[in-house]
């Protein structure tokens, strides 16, 4: 899939490996600036632009504070291609996997104008600045956050509840949201063992919790319920096949099933959602683990409350 090295891409290098004793890990991000009112990066509309891939549950952080701190008009979006090529992630001249913002035909031209000449892998979601042409941010956790300061909709971090949320993103992060991506990509029985294992333990805690309260962290919907909701809609599609997340699958849970509908149900949030792009993706042909990249038919879902 590439890497860039120095400003310059690299499509025949798989990057460093990230694979340590059969276990996959995921390398950091290392664009992190900040919109800050006075800042660099001024909380202004239309001055931003936002590469995603729909597939990505990474970029889908990006999508869900969009849309729920109603900044669809302040920040427009380009999506790649469901299904990534030796170019990475790529752009059509037109129609809906265009990037009419740059016109770029893939994302790491979008790298590549970025100041100092950049290193590392070719991310979505990436948050662009128009005014000084430069990338703000590629780390999703830092978009979903920095989103808040132009102040707009339901505060998703309020400070109240920063400790609470903080414990359930560390959580979610680790056994769920990176979870079902280390059962899926290990590399050994044991790897995958131990994956498997703590997604579904994460999942029955999170069970248990939403028999006791409506959101993770109470009675209102916080960043910790974003942040697992992106994992939640490509459960049963993509993870429970695809990555043999297979012990139970969503429907399975009573408690997390109606709450993935109630967040599914919210305004805005069934747009960020497209079902058949998540088979697409996570069913690319990949030798080790789809080598024929044919899309299973089902299942098929009801979402609807
Ligand atoms: N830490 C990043 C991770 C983003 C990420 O891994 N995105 C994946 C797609 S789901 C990607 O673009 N991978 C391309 C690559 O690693 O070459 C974030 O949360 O923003």
């Amino acid at each position: 899939m590439g890497v860039m090295i120095d400003g310059i891409f690299h499509a025949d290098d798989p990057g460093p490996d990230t694979t340590q004793g059969g276990a996959f890990r995921r390398a950091a991000s290392t664009i992190r600036n900040w919109i800050t009112p006075g800042g660099p990066f001024t909380p202004d509309a239309g001055r931003y632009h936002l590469y995603a891939a729909w597939n990505c549950p990474w970029a889908h952080r990006a999508l869900l504070a969009r849309v729920l701190l109603g900044l669809q008009d302040e920040l427009s979006v380009a999506y790649a291609r469901p299904r990534r090529t030796e170019q990475g992630w790529v752009f059509d001249a037109d129609g809906a996997f265009a990037d009419a913002e740059l016109g770029v035909a893939a994302l790491h031209q979008v790298y590549a104008r970025h100041s100092p000449p950049y290193t590392g892998r070719l991310t979505v979601p990436v948050l662009w600045d128009r005014q000084t042409a430069q990338i703000v941010s590629n780390e999703s956790a830092d978009i979903v956050r920095m989103l808040g300061a132009f102040g707009r909709g339901p505060a998703l971090y309020p400070p109240e509840l920063a400790g609470e949320i903080d414990a359930w993103n560390e959580l979610i992060y680790r056994s769920v949201n990176n979870g079902v991506y280390r059962a899926g990509f290990a590399r050994t029985q044991d790897a995958y063992d131990a994956a498997v294992t703590e997604v579904f333990a994460a999942l029955d805690r999170v069970e248990a919790q939403l028999g006791r309260t409506a959101w993770l962290t109470g009675d209102r919907f916080t960043e910790a319920d974003l942040r697992l909701f992106p994992t939640l809609a490509r459960f049963d599609v993509a993870y429970h096949y695809a990555f043999k997340c297979n012990i139970r699958r969503l429907v399975d849970y009573p408690n997390l099933w109606a709450y993935a509908r109630r967040i599914y149900a919210m305004p805005g949030v069934a747009e960020t959602v497209r079902f058949e792009i998540y088979k697409q993706g996570y069913f690319s042909p990949s030798e080790l683990r789809n080598p024929l990249g044919i899309v299973p038919a089902g299942p098929l879902i009801d979402w609807s409350l």
